[in-house]
């Protein structure tokens, strides 16, 4: 760790380079300007709070489980974050810190969402912790605190890479997407809940510009050192078991589980998410940086 906060020499913007308006971090955050600034508060939940009402007391039961789920995890990703944009920036990389600025942002609008739809639809209700079961508070409470937190004190690019694996692989890659799926199969199973569908998907599109940078900065890292790799598909093997581990969680809480889901399917979902993720940042480690940036591009 850089322990004493040393001199500036320049800027990058004042260099004959100036910032990288064409780098991959300014092309998504040209995009989230563009798609990150819908407005929670103006979602209209009146749709929706009479289908609330017309669900079975297990299928609301489940649906509050999920919704306490997500709730509680983008709380999470929004306390947990900013050591990450602090290590960033302390390298200098002002491209990928001006595109975090608005993911932070998104994941805070992401628990006004949630807090919005609890408040509008949910009501006033039992503490949603009962949900929060075993594997989930082992990745929610412990794992995900502990891996960003550990950055403010040492901001390494091993530090790094295994903060990345739990933020951006494991929390967004592969519980959220997988989250999103049983969501979307649930409601459309019982017609729509229109104000909690369309905040959903644009919830969905911001996550989408996260898991992207997520890929391309642990791209980066594995293309500048090769030894970051293990450490990367270690991390990775490390927290499926508790990643699986939550949707068995979940399916063991019913019998039968409502609106049709089926545990195989959410499990091999859940898998084939993590199995893209993890070749992805694979195939970079003896890449150079530039081909990793033109793939990376290539993308957007
Ligand atoms: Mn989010
Ligand atoms: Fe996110």
């Amino acid at each position: 760790m850089a322990a004493v906060e040393s001199e500036r020499t320049g800027f990058k913007v004042t260099t004959k380079e100036r910032l990288d308006r064409e780098s991959f971090p300014m092309r998504l955050f040209q995009k989230a300007k563009k798609l990150g600034t819908w407005d929670p508060a103006g979602i209209d939940f009146s749709g929706d709070r009479a289908r609330w009402h017309e669900l079975s007391d297990v299928e609301r039961d489940a649906l509050l489980r999920l919704t306490s789920l997500f709730a509680a995890g983008e709380e999470s990703v929004t306390l947990d974050l900013l050591p990450l944009v602090q290590a960033i920036a302390r390298e200098g990389r002002i491209e990928e810190e001006i595109y975090l600025t608005s993911f932070l942002w998104e994941e805070a609008k992401h628990v006004e969402f949630f807090a919005h739809f609890l408040d509008e639809v949910v009501g006033e209700g039992p503490d949603l912790h009962t949900y929060h079961t075993p594997c989930y508070r082992k990745i929610f409470y412990e794992e995900l605190p502990r891996a960003m937190g550990r950055l403010a004190a040492d901001p390494s690019p091993e530090t790094q890479a295994r903060a990345s694996v739990t933020y951006n692989m494991i929390v967004e890659g592969v519980l959220a997407e997988t989250g999103y799926h049983s969501y979307f199969t649930a409601i459309e199973s019982r017609g729509s809940m229109p104000g909690l569908v369309e905040g959903l998907a644009l919830v969905k599109r911001d996550e989408s510009r996260h898991i992207a940078y997520g890929v391309y900065l642990l791209s980066r890292l594995a293309a500048e050192r090769a030894s970051l790799w293990p450490i990367m598909e270690e991390r990775m093997n490390e927290l499926l078991p508790h990643a699986l581990g939550l949707i068995g969680e979940i399916f063991e809480s019913y019998d039968p589980m409502p609106f049709g889901l089926a545990y195989d399917e959410f499990a091999a979902y859940a898998t084939s998410q993590f199995t893209k993720r993890l070749d992805r940042i694979r195939r970079s480690v003896g890449k150079n940086l530039d081909e990793v940036a033109r793939e990376a591009l290539a993308e957007v």
